[in-house]
């Protein structure tokens, strides 16, 4: 028998409000010294295997959002972060940013105290509190386009807010789904027909963005409103979402229904939660998401030269 050579990823798996991050620590080829955005585009164009192996089945799931840590590319910052998940590539990820800082702190690397962290999208600034909370004071968040309609098959005229919060959101309020866990294939199939029927008619950021994230709201019974965010991947967030509590905060300051530094309260879908506000900064809505990451595993992936399924099990 010929014997296999093994590949070995080191990871560190961490959930933040229910939803998981896996943390790339060492294992990865180098993407180069150029910024964390062009890091992010040779990734994409040269090494998309990587994350394949990385986050599809059989070692990774739908679910899963990964973070590759790089060095920091701004003299203040302690670290860069790539994200990725099941469908490709994501700017920012505010869920991802507490599971990073988590996963830091468990590895010894960073402590209590205020640290800089380089993404593709812009440097964000992460608070590591003393309870082992984390409060990611995020890239400017803005609300483009307000009460946009849009034809979608099964559904009639749909009416969304877009807003950016570190990707692209269309933010529904007026819907007549229940956002419970008993309802999520019917919420998942909704938020999915609105984002095919706003990428059919051409509807998107004002960058070209594709508008890739779909988030619906209702009320709350102890929170001050809960969501069901549908992320790229057709998977949905099992967190309130960082970026996603983000587009909202920018959509309520626009609507001067949440002034700055007031505590906005967001539920996820499974129950979990979010404190968020906003500061205005140079006229520009700062967004400040505070939640909690738990450490899950620390592993290596193997990759084994004689596995069919090596790079994982493409569609
Ligand atoms: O927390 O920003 C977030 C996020 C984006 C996609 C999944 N989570």
């Amino acid at each position: 028998m010929t014997s296999s050579s093994f590949t070995a990823i080191r990871v560190i798996d961490s959930h933040t409000a229910g939803e998981p991050t896996r943390l790339v620590i060492d294992g990865f080829p180098s993407l180069g010294h150029n910024g964390i955005a062009e890091q992010r585009a040779r990734f994409e164009a040269e090494f998309d295997h990587w994350r394949c192996a990385t986050i599809l089945e059989p070692r990774g799931n739908d679910v899963l959002v990964g973070a590759l840590l790089c060095p920091p590319t701004s003299p203040d910052s302690c670290a860069g972060v790539i994200f990725f998940n099941n469908a490709g590539y994501l700017g920012m990820c505010g869920h991802g940013t507490i599971g990073v800082v988590a996963s830091l702190a468990y590895l010894g690397r960073i402590g209590v105290g205020i640290h800089r962290i380089d993404t593709p999208v812009g440097t964000v600034e992460a608070q590591l509190h003393q309870d082992g909370s984390v409060t990611v004071r995020n890239v400017p968040a803005y609300r483009y386009r307000q009460r946009v309609m849009v034809d979608v098959p099964e559904y009639g005229t749909v009416c969304g807010d877009i807003a950016w919060g570190g990707n692209w959101f269309f933010l529904i309020g007026e819907h007549h789904l229940t956002i419970d866990l008993q309802n999520v294939e019917a919420l998942t199939h909704f938020s999915w027909a609105v984002r095919q029927a706003l990428e059919k008619a051409n509807i998107c950021g004002d960058d070209g963005g594709l508008i890739d994230h779909i988030e619906l709201f209702s009320p709350d019974n102890k929170a001050d409103s809960r969501n069901f965010v549908l992320c790229p991947g057709k998977a949905y967030d099992r967190s309130p979402c960082g970026t996603g509590t983000s587009a909202k905060l920018a959509c309520l300051a626009a609507d001067g229904l949440l002034h700055p530094g007031e505590i906005w309260r967001q539920a996820s879908v499974i129950g979990s939660e979010f404190q968020a506000s906003y500061e205005i900064e140079n006229g520009k809505i700062i967004p400040s998401i505070r939640g909690h990451a738990y450490i899950c595993a620390d592993s290596q992936l193997l990759i084994d030269s004689k596995d069919p399924f090596a790079w994982g099990i493409q569609e």
